[in-house]
């Protein structure tokens, strides 16, 4: 992408209306903008790094074996008449009714409509284990929506429901959840803690939720810093095999980590003093076991292997895609604007062209362009009649994780500069040897 065909349109003020860095710098580079109260479009560059997050979200769910599908944002209010939860929402929910006069809502969750889906075309237990998920939008009308993409109204969210025959296969459905959720939170360059939580109202008893240290978040934690040690890295995890799940799982839930809603003094008290923390953090996701609570209010039964009716049993699972994209940025940015990890960069390397319109520089620039590209290291070439303070600037507010720059006088001498986004160190290497850099760097992402 050449930056003077790119519509990225950088604030120069600090919005006044943003209380937390990731909204200010969501808004100053250009990501998204406020269409209505907690709603937002999402501009160009944001809209690639959600894309981003969203293939990581969708390799790492096929890897566990789970079925992308899409479900619609509207549903009918009927199906929740029959949960029992059309009522019990409240006013959360967005109500409309259509032409015709039907109850209709916009989907804050989807337990209702995909349970209906199972129960039309699944009656055998031989078709078990299911996981379905959907990467849709939601609506729920939050009384406050804030903090730009953390709390809006609405969001991108991926959620995937498990269909079991008994509760232990659904139980290892939730250990896989566990393992694969840890996996895709390090693959964005994220540490998300699961921590024991409240199941509000999706209901069940069993249910963690993820979060990300950070002192605006919105939720107060308290957890036994040896967590912070733990990690999956590249362990080769076989999903479907239950003792391996549950032992991860056991890893990551024996040190003591709880939201203020479970959060028990007796049992902190037990967790060494030097390793009892409190701070806050960021709700990046959260896993459900609610057992039957569903299929008994449809009747979604399956045949066992005894030749008996039983009702399914279900869990489900959800990321806030949209929410991490404000989640990296709080864990992830200095002075200068954010540091993206490289597996979600949305660009993955930055030319800064030092003297626009000298044959040597330019000549050089599109070169190196024309090679970034053609390896898939896309590149976004600022190419704009701007200062090189400027340019630089603006590399650094969007992020990009590696900057090329090249100028007349390290052409002279057959070099140009690769510099770091995070620690800002740079090295004077021939364009061959930068290209070959970058390609190694993200070989490895
Ligand atoms: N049906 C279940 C699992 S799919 C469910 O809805 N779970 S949830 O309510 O916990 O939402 C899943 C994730 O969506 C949360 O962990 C959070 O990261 C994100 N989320 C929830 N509400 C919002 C919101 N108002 N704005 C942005 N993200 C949100």
């Amino acid at each position: 992408m050449r930056m003077s065909r790119y519509f990225l349109p950088i604030l120069k003020e600090t919005p006044a209306e943003a209380q937390i860095v990731s909204h200010r710098l969501m808004l100053r580079a250009g990501m998204i903008k406020q269409a209505s109260a907690g709603i937002y479009s999402w501009l160009p560059l944001g809209f690639k790094v959600l894309r981003r997050l969203e293939d990581i979200v969708h390799e790492e769910q096929i890897r566990a074996g789970h079925n992308p599908m899409l479900m619609p944002t509207l549903q009918s209010a009927d199906l929740w008449r029959e949960s029992g939860r059309y009522e019990d929402y409240g006013e959360e929910m967005l109500r409309i009714t259509d032409r015709h006069g039907r109850d209709m809502l916009y989907g804050p969750t989807n337990e209702e409509l995909i349970t209906d889906i199972f129960r039309g075309h699944v009656q055998s237990y031989k078709d078990l284990p299911l996981t379905l998920y959907h990467i849709q939008w939601k609506f729920r009308d939050e009384r406050r929506p804030r903090f730009g993409v953390m709390r809006g109204r609405e969001f991108f969210m991926k959620d995937g429901y498990n269909f079991d025959v008994s509760k232990e296969a659904a139980l290892h459905a939730y250990n896989r959840h566990m393992v694969s959720y840890l996996r895709t939170y390090e693959r964005m360059g994220l540490k998300a803690i699961p921590m024991r939580a409240d199941s509000g109202p999706i209901g069940g008893d069993d249910t963690h939720e993820f979060l990300v240290l950070a002192d605006t978040g919105e939720s107060e934690v308290f957890y036994d810093s040896a967590i912070l040690d733990l990690k999956l890295g590249d362990r080769d995890v076989d999903y479907d095999n239950w003792d391996q799940c549950s032992a991860i799982k056991d890893e990551w839930t024996t040190p003591y980590a709880r939201t203020d809603e479970t959060h028990n003094e007796a049992r902190f008290a037990e967790v060494p003093e030097a390793h009892r923390k409190s701070s806050r953090g960021i709700e990046v996701g959260q896993i459900f076991y609610f057992g039957t609570k569903y299929s008994d209010a449809m009747n979604a039964k399956v045949v066992n292997e005894e030749g008996a009716h039983v009702p399914v049993h279900m869990g489900s699972h959800g990321i806030g895609v949209s929410r991490l994209v404000g989640a990296i940025i709080e864990a992830s940015h200095d002075d200068n604007g954010i540091i993206w990890p490289e597996s979600v960069a949305p660009f993955k390397v930055g030319i800064v062209n030092l003297k626009q319109g000298s044959e040597e520089a330019d000549g050089a620039c599109e070169a190196l362009y024309k090679e970034l590209n053609a390896k898939g290291l896309e590149p976004i070439y600022d190419d704009r009649n701007e200062r090189a303070g400027a340019k630089f600037a603006t590399m650094d507010l969007i992020g990009i994780p590696w900057r090329i720059t090249v100028g007349p006088r390290g052409l002279k001498n057959g070099v140009v500069e690769l510099t770091s986004r995070k620690t800002g160190e740079s090295v004077e290497v021939t364009p061959e040897e930068a290209v070959a850099r970058c390609e190694a760097i993200y070989a490895d992402v």
